[in-house]
């Protein structure tokens, strides 16, 4: 077995055998190919975590299609990022705030019923976001969960105008249920079978009366535990600073590639996990790259611009990269 797999995929490992349903089972395949380090020498590994998530969903199909199957939605983009909350707290309002998605917004509950995914342009990236039904006592959409454990993050997104504690509170209670913790940065004591999901909690309405006075209780309440911000999705306000927390949230970084004798491209960075390395970020550039020869970076990783480095050496974000094979 590779020895540099993540505490995030063992977790996700663990609890795949330990998983009883096939609903389950897939979601943390799905998280173990997330997790999985991209490199020839998991290549097998990856094959073979397809290979048996293609399987349960074929079992799936021949059975009529399970419902929370068709819930599934495929990734687009720098990183996914579902938004939980209770019913009528703006969740649709946000989406709309911050993509190019156009939902159904209503001053009434349960307005959405099925995921809605948007693209939010951060700078010069793209970060996908999933509009959700509501967690309500009165009803649940048994999918939600497992929805969320499959994304790369969450906003925890509350009423300041409404009940925020309460919904805070049913909704970390019905994710403990299901072993899904809402976290600012997962915690590697944790037990193996819980998943973790980085989170920003996001207090919407500040531009209603009384509000602020709430979100400062919420902070200090919640404001170890989690990144906390105030917005109004109605009028705009806050949203940059949101934007910028999701894009931390991600810890990815951006890298701009740059073919020998030909000025950088500027317009579509590849975006790779913080601290990736050289060789993480030529497989995604191409497999051939993995055969790499030297690479010259320029940026805060070179100590000199146009530095050569090696295939193990972190890069940065920023840093523009020429791969030489
Ligand atoms: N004053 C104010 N109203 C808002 C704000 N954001 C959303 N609303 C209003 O709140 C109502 C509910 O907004 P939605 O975005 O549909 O709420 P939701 O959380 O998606 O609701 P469900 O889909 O039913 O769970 C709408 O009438 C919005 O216009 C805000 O920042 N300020
Ligand atoms: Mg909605």
């Amino acid at each position: 077995m590779p020895a540099n797999l993540t505490p995030e995929y063992i977790n996700a490992e663990q609890a795949f055998r330990k998983a009883k349903t096939d609903d389950e089972r897939l979601s943390c395949l799905e998280e173990m190919l997330r997790t999985i380090p991209k490199h020839k020498g998991t290549e097998r590994m990856q094959g073979d975590i397809k290979r048996r998530i293609a399987k349960i969903k074929l079992a799936s199909e021949k059975k009529g299609g399970k419902k929370g199957f068709t819930h599934h939605v495929d990734k687009e983009g720098s990183g996914q990022i579902v938004l939980l909350g209770g019913p009528n707290t703006g969740k649709s309002q946000i989406l709309k705030a911050l993509t190019n998605a156009e939902p159904e917004i209503a001053p009434y509950p349960f307005t959405t019923a099925v995921p809605m995914p948007g693209m939010m342009r951060y700078e010069d990236i793209q970060i996908q976001l999933i509009d959700l039904p509501p967690f309500s006592p009165d009803h649940t959409e048994s999918w939600l969960p497992e929805l969320a454990r499959g994304a790369d993050g969450a906003l925890l997104i509350v009423d300041l105008a409404g009940f925020p504690l309460q919904d805070i509170d049913f909704i970390l209670e019905r994710l403990d249920q299901v072993k899904l913790k809402l976290v600012r940065e997962p915690d590697p004591s944790q037990p193996f079978n819980v998943s973790q999901k980085r989170t920003i909690l996001v207090g919407n309405r500040i531009d209603l009366p009384g509000s602020q006075e709430t979100f400062d209780i919420l902070r200090e309440l919640y404001g170890d535990r989690y990144d906390t911000t105030a917005v109004s999705a109605k009028e705009g306000t806050g949203m940059n600073e949101l934007k910028k927390l999701i894009f931390d949230m991600l810890h990815i970084i951006r890298i701009y590639p740059k073919e020998p004798g030909k000025p950088v491209d500027r317009s579509t960075p590849f975006t790779v996990p913080e601290n990736s390395a050289l060789l993480d970020f030529a497989r995604v550039v191409h497999k051939d790259f993995l055969n790499l020869k030297f690479a010259r970076v320029w940026g805060k990783s070179a100590k000199f611009q146009g530095q050569t480095i090696t295939r193990e050496q972190a890069l940065h974000d920023g840093d523009i990269v020429e791969l030489h094979l």
